[in-house]
């Protein structure tokens, strides 16, 4: 059995990933770093935590030494639009965390897991069925970290042997904990505004599409991608997959279907919306099917469904 340790366990993917993982590998077996407040309810009573400063390549060392860990799950970033307002930020938590995680990892040989995303993609790239191998020239601090997250992590297996694997996901859609600062976030955040029954601003130009994720199948993508045989795979870091790709307009259709009382504006945020210009329309991700089976389960409607029914559930039905 596994024993997992999740750096940066109360962010985004971590707070879902953390509760998934413990569901297959026992809770005892994935113990959560955690840096700072808040915390999700209930975090410390689920299972064993341990304070994880990323940054820091000792409190990742005793950390994995303590718990006898074989896997890593790296989560420390900061997301696309935050890390251009604070391009040093970006770059120390996203490639510090990563450094330590792979020396840690060398050291006491240990798997590492670290999500990729489709910000490692740039102008210069084929925007539509953007390929596996393809240019990677990003314009934005976030996409240059994980360019150098993929290098790094295929640098770390190639010359030492160390077990990276990594996925570029696309914009994540969650009904639990809201993304921060990220370019995707206004397709996580419609959905909050159609549930309490208020109207939405969207900071992102109708006609403006990207690569999307019901964040159920991102945790199965992650998991899948680390129990892969690792004979079948041609490719490690990092792996395009995707589950749909929409525009505000599609999404704002779909949520009608379910609240047609709901309205949308549009005040465009320069920056997202030129970060969102620089990033694939809609990736090709038939490596990740044909290496390790990869085969999302949610499209635009059956998430919009469930998303509807878990949040009219959280904050009641406000229609
Ligand atoms: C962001 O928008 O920064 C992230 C991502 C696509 O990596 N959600």
């Amino acid at each position: 059995m596994r024993k997992i340790l999740i750096v940066g366990s109360t962010g985004q993917i971590g707070s879902e990933l953390s509760q998934k993982l413990r569901s297959v590998y026992g809770k005892d077996n994935v113990v959560c770093g955690h840096f700072a407040p808040p915390y999700p309810e209930g975090f410390f009573d689920a299972g064993p935590t341990v304070q994880v400063d990323a940054t820091d390549k000792n409190q990742i060392a005793e950390a994995v030494k303590h718990y006898q860990i074989d896997t890593i799950y790296n989560l420390a970033a900061i997301l696309s639009a935050t890390a251009e307002k604070n391009p040093a930020l970006g770059w120390n938590v996203g490639i510090g965390s990563l450094m330590n995680c792979l020396d840690v990892a060398k050291e006491y040989r240990c798997a590492v897991f670290t999500p990729s995303s489709i910000g490692a993609f740039g102008p210069d790239t084929p925007h539509t069925k953007t390929p596996q191998d393809t240019v990677q020239r990003p314009n934005t601090i976030y996409g240059i970290t994980k360019v150098t997250g993929e290098l790094l992590s295929d640098y770390y297996f190639q010359r030492w042997g160390v077990d990276t694997r990594s996925v570029r996901f696309p914009g994540l859609i969650s009904s639990l904990t809201l993304p921060g600062g990220g370019t995707t976030d206004y397709a996580v955040e419609i959905y909050y505004k159609a549930v309490q029954g208020e109207k939405f601003t969207c900071p992102i130009q109708a006609g403006t599409f990207m690569d999307m994720m019901y964040m159920p199948d991102a945790l199965d993508a992650a998991i899948q991608l680390m129990e892969a045989d690792p004979s079948r795979l041609k490719h490690r870091n990092s792996f395009n997959v995707t589950a749909m790709s929409f525009d505000p307009e599609m999404l704002l259709k779909a949520i009608q279907k379910h609240l047609p009382g709901f309205g949308m504006t549009y005040e465009i945020d320069p920056l997202k919306q030129a970060i969102a210009d620089s990033w694939p329309d809609s990736m090709d991700d038939s490596c990740a099917r044909e290496e390790w089976d990869w085969n999302p389960q949610f499209d635009l409607d059956t998430m919009t469904a469930d998303m509807i029914n878990i949040l009219k559930l959280k904050y009641g039905n406000t229609h």
